[in-house]
Formats: structure tokens, C-alpha cells, sequence
């Protein structure tokens, strides 16, 4: 049997973010790389866990770690913007230890596991799709010609590349244990500052995997299909991160969170019943057509301090563009709502969405301003690969650079030229200067400082508001 070393490759808070944003980044648990870890762990393989993010190392560092390590085989999680550090490390790893198998997975290599091997020709296996299953099968096969037998991959054979069947989605989330958080430096995570309330630690919890809606430009990685954990699973994965960690927050991360009303109302009655609900507050994502003023409420009741709806545009045209299936109306009752139950918001809002004109520029800034949410984040869009928004764009032609590190949605905040889309009639300068104005136009108003101070509550809370004036600033007088 091999043993396992998983890795988060090197790509840091400056990388994602820039020089000025970073002290805005998430540095937060590689969960799909614990969720595997604890799987390995249960079928007795050996395994650890290399998070170099959180650690701060440098390629140089983990080859090192690899090296002194007896593992056999090297399982690294790659998002898109993640590429040129994964191909660099790949790279490294080959010339250091030839003869360890590197096996790839995460979002990336879901929506391209041939491309990825090819454009990455030191790895040797690519994981389609969910990965405890699949590693541990690998981990468990001594000779490669048995890779055949493995669902949901695709390899090397000769100079072939081979895909095996698909392996279907996990039906029952609880057969998997819970993330292996004991191989993870916990101290060093932390999520976007916009996310956290007072001090003290916030881990992610995964509730649930999968979405049934189409919008054009997300991944939809976990399928169509809605699968959450159980009720008593959820509620003992929190009482033992009370337990472990003494926290007083959570995120709760789901595609959807609220989709399933049954669930989510199950939920929270069970964190209500529990008594969890005085001990922890907790923050999620939605959409605004999942809830109703019935459920917010409990959601509060049951804990939830804040929700982040993904908005995306202020223009009706483009909202249905792209297949988001809500209304400006419907956004606006919803906010209304949410406040009035005393739930704060963050709003995620989208520019140079295919299509968009200037003035719908300004209407998406326009429409955050009315909405007012607590937080608002403005990105530039960037067309993964594996959405229908990076097919349509590919079909046209209009992809700009197949650069996949620059597939990030701060880039154009970095200052770089190699935006991946730019819609027609639009320059990459002009969206580098929208993403700056929407943040300067949104939050350089004084309702919105008198909002933020009403919400210090904490030294910490302070100095990051500082430091986002001052990012903010910054940028005006450049
Ligand atoms: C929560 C979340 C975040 C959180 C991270 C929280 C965390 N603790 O990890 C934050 C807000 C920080 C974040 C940031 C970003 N995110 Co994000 N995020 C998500 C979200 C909603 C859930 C991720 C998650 O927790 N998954 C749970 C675990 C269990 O899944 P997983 O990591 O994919 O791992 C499983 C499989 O992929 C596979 N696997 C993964 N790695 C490996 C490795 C091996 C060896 C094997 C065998 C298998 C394997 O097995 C795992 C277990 O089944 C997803 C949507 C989604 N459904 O994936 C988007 C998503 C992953 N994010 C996305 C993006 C683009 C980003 C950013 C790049 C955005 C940006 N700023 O530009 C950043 C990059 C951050 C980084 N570290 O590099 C895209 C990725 C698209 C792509 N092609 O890469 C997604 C898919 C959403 C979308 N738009 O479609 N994100």
C-alpha cells in the first residue's frame, strides 16, 4: 500500500489579491484535501497533509518536506489561478523524486483532466470530481496497468492519455468522515475580514455538496444534484469544533445553503434545540429566491448573523443573460427583508459581464449603493473554464489569454494586462479602473462609515477598517 502526502500549493494572499487587498484575503482550511485525509485516515492509509498557503512555504519548502518523507504518492489541489504553481512544483517534484506518483484533483482538473495532464506533463494521474473514494483506490493499487480499474480519472499509458468510467457523485455525504483537521495548522486560518464578527477563529463547515440552478458562470463542480449531511452528523462536527477549538463562530458553506427548505429548516431547529445557537453565530451564502421572510427569521434565531447573496449585476438584461433566474425586484424585497430581521449582508456583485455596457457598469454600482449591504464585493468576471460562460466566450473566439494563473478576478486590481475577457467595445483599462471605482463609490460614503462603526467591535475590527480606508484611499489619489 503507498502512503500519501497531500499538498495546497504555494499560491499567496499577494498572488491572489495584489499588494493592497491582501490583508483582505482568505486564508482558509484546504477542506477538500482534509475531507480526503480523513477518508485515508478510516481506510488506513497513512497520510499527512502539506498546507503551504497557511504555512508560508515556498515551492523550495515543500520539495524538501517531500523529500524527507518516505510518501509515494503526491496529491495536489489545484483551482485555475493555481496552475503555474502547481506546474512549477509538479515540476520540481519530478526532477527531485521521479519516481513518486503525482495524482492532481480540485475544480480545475474536473473541468479539464486531459488538458491538465497535457499541459502538465509531469503528473500522472488527474481526479475527476469528488476524491476520497478515488485516492484511496489509487493509493491502494501497486502497479499502474491496475489503474484502469479506477473510476472517475484519467492517466498516462505510454504516450495515451486514458479517461476510466465516471465515477458518480457520493449519495450519502455521511460515509465520509469528518475533515481531518488535526493534520491542519488551524491557528493559521482565517477567513476575508468581511466575513468575521468580533475575534476568535471561524472555520468552514461543508453541509452540503451540489446545486441545482445553471448559472453561466460558476463550475458547478459537485453536480446538479443537492446532497447535505445529516442533521446529527452537522450538529456533532460543530459541538467538536467547540470542543476542540473553543470557537464562537462559523461559516456554514453549502453551493446553496438554503435550497432544500426542509433541510435548512431542520437546521436550524437543530441548532436551536441544541442550545448551539447561544454559543455560536454563523454566516452563510444564498440566494435571494431561497429564502422568505419565515425563514430568515429563524435563520437568526437559529444564530446566522450574516448572509452573502450573490447579486452580480444591476441590470435586469444581464441577469437573466446569465441565466441567474432572479429579478432586481426580487433582490431588492429580499435585502429589505433580511435587515429587517437583524441579519447583516454582503453583496457580491459582478463587472464586465458579457455584454455589459458602461452605463450598465454604473447600474450594477448604482444598485449596490441602493441595496446597501454591510460588504460589497466587486469582481471582474473571469470566465472559468468548465462554466457555459467560458464556452460561449471560447466559441467566439474572445478568450484573451489561455494563461490560466491570470484567471484570477483581482487581476485586474494587480494592474495586469492579461485580463481573460473584456466585453466587445470595452478596454482591459477600463475595467482595471471600474473595479476600483465601484469600491470607491460604494464605500467612500459617510453612511457607510457610520455603518462600520457601528459594527466595531473589536481592536481588530478597527484596524482592518482602517487598513481598507487606506487601500481605498490609496487608490483615489494614484
Ligand atoms: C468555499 C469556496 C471558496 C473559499 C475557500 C474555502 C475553503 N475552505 O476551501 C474561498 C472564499 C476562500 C474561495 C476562494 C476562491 N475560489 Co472558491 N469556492 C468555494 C466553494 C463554494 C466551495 C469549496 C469547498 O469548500 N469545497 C469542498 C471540498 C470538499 O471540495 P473541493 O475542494 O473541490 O475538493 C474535492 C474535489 O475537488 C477533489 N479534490 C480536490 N483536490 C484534490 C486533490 C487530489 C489529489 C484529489 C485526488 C482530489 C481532489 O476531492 C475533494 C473531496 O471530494 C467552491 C464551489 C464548489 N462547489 O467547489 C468555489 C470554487 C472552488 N471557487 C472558485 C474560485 C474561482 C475561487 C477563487 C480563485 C476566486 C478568486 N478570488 O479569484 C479563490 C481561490 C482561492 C485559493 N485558495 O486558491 C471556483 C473554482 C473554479 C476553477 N475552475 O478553479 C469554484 C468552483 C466556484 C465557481 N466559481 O465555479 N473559494
Amino acid at each position: 500500500m503507498h502512503s500519501v502526502v497531500l499538498i495546497n500549493p504555494p499560491l499567496t494572499l499577494e498572488a491572489r489579491y495584489g499588494k493592497d487587498m491582501k490583508h483582505f484575503g482568505a486564508v482558509s482550511e484546504p477542506l477538500g484535501l482534509a475531507y480526503i485525509a480523513a477518508y485515508l485516515e478510516f481506510r488506513n492509509i497513512p497520510v499527512r497533509i502539506i498546507d503551504s498557503q497557511a504555512e508560508a512555504m515556498s515551492t523550495d519548502d515543500i520539495v524538501a518536506s517531500i523529500v524527507s518523507g518516505n510518501e509515494t504518492i503526491i496529491g495536489i489541489t489545484m483551482l485555475t489561478p493555481a496552475f503555474g504553481v502547481v506546474k512549477d512544483l509538479c515540476n520540481q517534484i519530478k526532477n527531485t523524486c521521479p519516481n513518486r506518483r503525482i495524482v492532481l484533483g480540485g475544480a480545475h482538473c474536473t473541468v479539464l483532466p486531459e488538458r491538465t495532464l497535457e499541459e502538465i506533463p509531469q503528473a500522472d494521474v488527474v481526479c475527476i470530481g469528488e476524491g476520497e473514494v478515488t485516492l484511496s483506490e489509487i493509493a491502494r493499487i501497486r502497479d499502474d496497468t491496475l489503474l484502469s480499474g479506477v473510476n472517475g480519472i484519467c492517466f498516462r499509458s505510454g504516450n495515451a492519455l486514458i479517461r476510466t468510467d465516471p465515477r458518480p457523485p457520493l449519495q450519502d455525504l455521511d460515509l465520509i468522515p469528518p475533515p481531518a483537521r488535526h493534520l491542519l495548522p488551524m491557528k493559521k486560518y482565517h477567513l476575508t475580514a468581511s466575513r468575521v464578527s468580533g475575534s476568535g477563529y471561524c472555520p468552514t463547515i461543508l453541509v452540503a455538496r451540489g446545486c441545482p440552478f445553471s448559472c453561466t458562470f460558476c463550475s458547478r463542480t459537485f453536480g446538479r444534484s443537492f446532497r447535505t449531511h445529516s442533521i446529527d452528523r452537522i450538529l456533532s462536527e460543530i459541538r467538536s469544533l467547540i470542543e476542540s477549538y473553543q470557537i464562537s463562530q462559523l461559516n456554514i458553506e453549502a453551493d446553496t445553503l438554503t435550497v432544500n427548505k426542509k433541510f435548512i429548516k431542520a437546521l436550524c431547529n437543530g441548532l436551536i434545540q441544541s442550545g448551539i445557537n447561544r454559543r455560536i453565530r454563523w454566516t452563510c451564502e444564498s440566494r435571494v429566491d431561497t429564502v422568505d421572510e419565515e425563514l430568515l427569521k429563524l435563520m437568526h434565531e437559529a444564530g446566522c448573523w450574516q448572509i452573502s447573496y450573490g447579486v452580480e449585476t444591476g441590470s435586469q438584461r444581464l441577469l437573466d443573460s446569465i441565466n441567474k433566474s432572479v429579478s432586481l425586484n426580487q433582490i431588492e424585497n429580499i435585502f429589505r427583508i433580511t435587515k429587517k430581521v437583524g441579519i447583516s449582508i454582503r453583496g457580491f456583485f459582478m463587472l464586465g459581464l458579457p455584454g455589459e455596457t458602461p452605463s450598465e457598469s454604473q447600474a450594477t454600482i448604482d444598485f449596490a449603493k441602493k441595496l446597501n449591504p454591510l460588504w460589497a464585493q466587486f469582481t471582474v468576471t473571469v470566465p472559468y473554464p468548465g462554466t457555459k460562460m467560458f464556452e460561449d466566450i471560447d466559441q467566439q473566439g474572445k478568450i484573451r489569454t489561455y494563461n490560466w494563473e491570470k484567471y484570477n478576478t483581482w487581476s485586474g486590481w494587480q494592474g495586469s494586462e492579461d485580463i481573460p475577457f473584456v466585453p466587445d467595445g470595452r478596454t482591459v483599462q477600463e475595467l482595471r479602473d471600474l473595479q476600483k471605482r465601484a469600491l470607491r463609490q460604494f464605500y467612500l460614503r459617510p453612511v457607510v462609515i457610520l455603518q462600520f462603526l457601528h459594527h466595531i467591535q473589536s481592536w481588530r475590527d478597527l484596524q482592518k477598517y482602517f487598513i481598507g480606508v487606506m487601500v481605498l484611499l490609496k487608490s483615489v489619489f494614484r
